[in-house]
C-alpha cells in the first residue's frame, strides 16, 4: 500500500490520479490536513497532520504501507510570511516520515526544489553538486530536508529518494504560495479575463516542468534500480526554461488579444535567487530521466484543458480547429 502525504496538494492531486491507474485506488491512502476536496473522496482518504508525530506513527500502524509519497509542505512566499510553519512542516513532517521508513523499511519519496540554491550557485545551466546557500527559509528547509535525507540512506539504509522539482505547472490543482506560481496563473487569468498581472518582471526566466513530466519523473525515480542511484540528496531534474514574457508570447499565438502587465513583488528577489536553467546529467545518467513537453506543447495542452475547465467551448473550438 501506497500512503501519500499532502494529497490535496497542486502535485498530490496529479499524483495521486497517476498511481490510482498503476495500482488501483484500494492501493492508496491519501492524506491532508484539510478535507478530501471531493465528496466521496476519488481515492481512500484520512485528515493528517504530518507535523504530529504520534498522528503519524498511529496511522502507520494500521497499515502495512510499503511505500511513503510525502508532499505536505510549505512553498516558497508562504514560508517567507511564516518561516517557523514552514519548519515544522517542511522539516519535522519529512523527519516523521523518515523515521517511519527507517522503522518500518518503508521506502520514500519527497520533493525537493530549485530553492535548495540560492544567490552564490551558478544560474545557469546549474550542476547537481554545487553550493547550496538559499536565502528563503523555504530553501533551508530543502536543504536540511536533503542532507537528512542523504544521513538516513547512508546511516540506515532508508530507500529515500527525491527530485529537485522546478516551478510545475498544471491545471488539476492549483499551486499555493509559491514562487514559480505565475505560470499557472497567467492561463487561468488567459482565459478567464484575458489579460494577466504578473508579480515579477517579463524578462524574470525561471525552470519550469509540466506536470507530466513531474509524475513521469517521480514514478521513473520510484521504479529506478536502487544500485544505480547515486544522488540521496536530491536529484536536479530540468525540462523547460521561459520567462513571463515568453510565456505571454506563446499564449498569445493561440489568443491574440491577450495581455500580461508586471507589478513585481517581494517574490521578485526570491526569483533572482534561484536558478535560470538546470543542469540535470546524473539523472538522465542514473534512471534515464527525459521530459516529453517542450514550451509549445504545454502551452496547447494547458489552453486546452484550462478552456476545458473553465466552460470556455469558443476557444477549445478555435484550439482543437488549430491543432
Ligand atoms: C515555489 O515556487 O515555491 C515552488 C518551488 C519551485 O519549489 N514551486
Amino acid at each position: 500500500m501506497i500512503l501519500i502525504t499532502g494529497a490535496n496538494g497542486q502535485i498530490g492531486v496529479d499524483l495521486a490520479e497517476a498511481l490510482s491507474v498503476r495500482h488501483g485506488t484500494e492501493q492508496l491512502l491519501a492524506t491532508d490536513l484539510r478535507p478530501p476536496l471531493t465528496d466521496p473522496p476519488l481515492v481512500p482518504f484520512e485528515v493528517l497532520d504530518v507535523t504530529d508525530e504520534r498522528a503519524v506513527e498511529r496511522l502507520l500502524d494500521r497499515y502495512a504501507f510499503t511505500q511513503i509519497i510525502h508532499l505536505a509542505g510549505i512553498l516558497s512566499a508562504t514560508g517567507q510570511q511564516y518561516p517557523d510553519l514552514c519548519w515544522s512542516v517542511n522539516v519535522t513532517g519529512l523527519k516523521h516520515m523518515l523515521d517511519a521508513a527507517r522503522s518500518r523499511q518503508i521506502q520514500l519519496f519527497w520533493p525537493s526544489s530549485i530553492a535548495s540554491f540560492g544567490p552564490t550557485t551558478p544560474r545557469s545551466h546549474t550542476p547537481q553538486h554545487t553550493i547550496t546557500e538559499p536565502r528563503t527559509m523555504y530553501g533551508v528547509t530543502k536543504v536540511t530536508g536533503e542532507l537528512l535525507s542523504q544521513f538516513y540512506a547512508s546511516t540506515y539504509d532508508v530507500d529515500v529518494r527525491s527530485v529537485r522539482f522546478p516551478g510545475v505547472v498544471s491545471h488539476a490543482a492549483p499551486p499555493g504560495g509559491g514562487t514559480t506560481d505565475w505560470a499557472v496563473a497567467m492561463f487561468f487569468d488567459a482565459v478567464s479575463k484575458g489579460s494577466y498581472q504578473c508579480f515579477v518582471g517579463p524578462d524574470t526566466r525561471m525552470p519550469m516542468m509540466y506536470m507530466p513530466d513531474a509524475v513521469k519523473s517521480v514514478l521513473d525515480l520510484l521504479d529506478a534500480n536502487a544500485d544505480r542511484l547515486t544522488v540521496r540528496t536530491s536529484y536536479n531534474v530540468a525540462s523547460i526554461s521561459f520567462t513571463p514574457a515568453e510565456l505571454a508570447d506563446a499564449i498569445t499565438r493561440h489568443m491574440p488579444s491577450f495581455t500580461c502587465t508586471y507589478a513585481p513583488d517581494y517574490r521578485q528577489q526570491i526569483a533572482d535567487s534561484w536558478p535560470q536553467s538546470i543542469d540535470d546529467t546524473p539523472a538522465r545518467e542514473d534512471w534515464d530521466w527525459q521530459p516529453d513537453f517542450d514550451l509549445d506543447a504545454m502551452v496547447y495542452d494547458m489552453l486546452t484543458s484550462v478552456a476545458r475547465r473553465l466552460g470556455h467551448m469558443s476557444l477549445l473550438d478555435r484550439l482543437s480547429r488549430s491543432a
